[in-house]
This record gives structure tokens, C-alpha cells and sequence, in this order.
């Protein structure tokens, strides 16, 4: 499903649990760091921030508190913009810890529909676990707490986890699928103008689509996605680098580079209310 004509919704994912302050030093980890991202990020043209959360250390963490401060931060400073929480979490956190963030009501959460395997770095051999059975359960909880999932698939043998919630009720229309491209994990699929295509042929049916691409592919496919009726995800956690060598200042540098380039395709960044009704998000 396609995105009302003339608009596009950007996401700015801050921080995700990879990257680092080694690899680049503008990237958010406490709460008011990342509050500050999520201002200029939506200043810049951003309607969801999407948010891991780390501790004083700036590794993954999953307490209600720490989700909780973030939450205040963020709304401390930007009131309007929609707060997407990541279940995915990262690497050292169980499966119970990546969900508490639900608790601590966010208004988008996201839902990750598949298992893949890392195969590089200290968790190589650690899978990231994502079974149906949990899948539907933390999509049962969303829907009783009226937080919107965002459905991450990172190649189209998941979309039999995204038919199975719908097929079930237990997400409710509009769906929202997000294309994760260019994972290195086994499972995952490139980032490429063709997987694009074809994650886009076999979407089922009611479902929007944001795309998420990494590293040098973010900006090239996800400007492809926003001409071909997707949302766009951009920000630190998929990609570093502003262009080749240089490191992004900032995610706001990203979303606005994006933004303008939106524009220039006659494609108007929606508002937080705006992605909010397209999309059906419950306003906290
Ligand atoms: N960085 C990827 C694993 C999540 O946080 O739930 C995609 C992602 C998933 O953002
Ligand atoms: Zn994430």
C-alpha cells in the first residue's frame, strides 16, 4: 500500500545497540542526548524516532526506567514527534528484557518477524530470536496496550509471520512492515533496487512499508522507496557515514539531506499528527 499522494514519512532510528561514540561521536546514548536528537531530527522533517536505549556505559539495556527517563526526555523537549521503542534491543539482552520497553508506553514499538543469526562480531553465533510464538505475544501485548508495531522483515520469507498476525487479528489495519536491507546477519538479504522491488511484490495486502537500508545503501534505496510511495528510515543506527570517509554530524544531517530531497521530488514530509492518522497511531 502505497502512502497518500505528495507525502512521505521519515523515521530517524538515533542509535540502535551497534554502532558506537568510537565509530562516530555524534551518536546518542543517554537520555538527553538522545532527546536532543530527536528535536533536531524533527525539526529537520522527522515524524518517528526510533530508540534503543543504553546505560551509563552505552550498552543495550532493557529496563522500564531507563525507558521510561528517555520517554520524559524526549517529550521534555519534543512533544509532538511519535516515540517508536526498539524490541529488538541488542545482542546481550534476553528475550524477556527486549520487551519491557513496551511497559514503559511508547506510542510504536518495533516488532521483529523473524529469527536471523549473527554471524560477525562478539555475538557472532548468538541468534537474534525471534519466533512466531513470541512474535505473537508481543504482538498481543501491543494491541492490548495500543502500541503500533512496526513489522521488521528483512527479507520476504517473513511476510508468512506478518500474514499469520493479521490472519489472526492479533495487529490491527493499517499494518505497518518496515524493509530491512542489508543486514549481516544470516537471513538477511542485500540492500539493493532489486530486493526493494521485490520485498514491494510480495507485501501483502493493507500494509504500508517504510524502508531501512545500511551503511552506503540508505540513502540511495531509501530515496527509491520514498518515489515508489514508501516511508523512509534514516539515522546513525543503519548508517555512520554522511558520505564516503566523512561521518554524519549528526542524525538530524541525515533526516534533513532526506527531507530536502523529498521536497525536491514534490514529496512533503508528514507531520508527527499527520504520520499519526495515516498510520493509525494511538496519540499518548
Ligand atoms: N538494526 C536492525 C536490527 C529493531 O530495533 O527492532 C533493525 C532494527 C530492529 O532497528
Ligand atoms: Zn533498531
Amino acid at each position: 500500500m502505497r502512502l497518500p499522494a505528495g507525502k512521505v514519512i521519515i523515521t530517524a532510528a538515533l542509535n540502535g545497540a551497534f554502532v558506537s561514540k568510537e565509530m562516530n561521536p555524534n551518536v546518542p546514548e543517554q537520555p538527553d542526548e538522545i532527546a536532543q536528537a530527536a528535536l533536531e531530527c524533527y525539526n529537520a522533517g522527522a515524524a518517528i524516532v526510533h530508540i534503543h536505549a543504553r546505560d551509563e556505559a552505552g550498552k543495550p539495556t532493557g529496563t522500564k526506567e531507563k525507558f521510561e527517563e528517555i520517554m520524559a526526555a524526549v517529550r521534555g523537549k519534543c512533544s509532538e514527534i511519535i516515540i517508536q521503542f526498539s524490541t529488538g534491543g541488542g545482542a546481550n539482552l534476553t528475550i524477556e528484557e527486549r520487551v519491557r520497553c513496551l511497559d514503559a508506553n511508547p506510542e510504536s514499538a518495533s516488532l521483529n518477524m523473524g529469527t536471523l543469526m549473527r554471524q560477525t562480531g562478539a555475538f557472532a553465533g548468538t541468534p537474534f530470536s525471534n519466533l512466531t510464538k513470541d512474535i505473537e505475544a508481543w504482538a498481543s501485548k501491543m494491541k492490548e496496550l495500543d502500541i503500533k508495531p512496526e513489522m521488521e522483515c528483512y527479507s520476504q520469507s517473513m511476510y508468512r509471520d506478518v500474514n499469520n498476525l493479521i490472519k489472526k487479528e492479533l495487529i490491527k489495519p493499517p499494518y505497518c512492515v518496515n524493509f530491512v536491507l542489508g543486514m549481516q546477519y544470516q537471513g538477511a538479504i542485500e540492500a539493493s533496487p532489486e530486493t526493494l522491488i521485490s520485498m514491494l511484490h510480495f507485501l501483502p495486502a493493507d500494509c504500508y512499508f517504510n524502508v531501512t537500508a545500511t551503511s552506503s545503501a540508505q540513502l540511495p534505496v531509501t530515496t527509491m522507496g520514498m518515489i515508489m510511495g514508501g516511508a523512509a528510515r534514516v539515522g546513525l543506527e543503519d548508517n555512520i557515514y554522511y558520505s564516503r570517509g566523512v561521518l554524519a554530524k549528526s542524525n538530524a544531517h541525515l533526516v534533513e539531506r532526506s527531507a530536502r530531497i523529498a521536497k525536491e521530488l514534490n514529496l512533503e514530509p508528514a507531520t508527527p499528527d499527520e504520520a499519526r492518522q495515516i498510520l493509525g497511531v494511538v496519540k499518548r
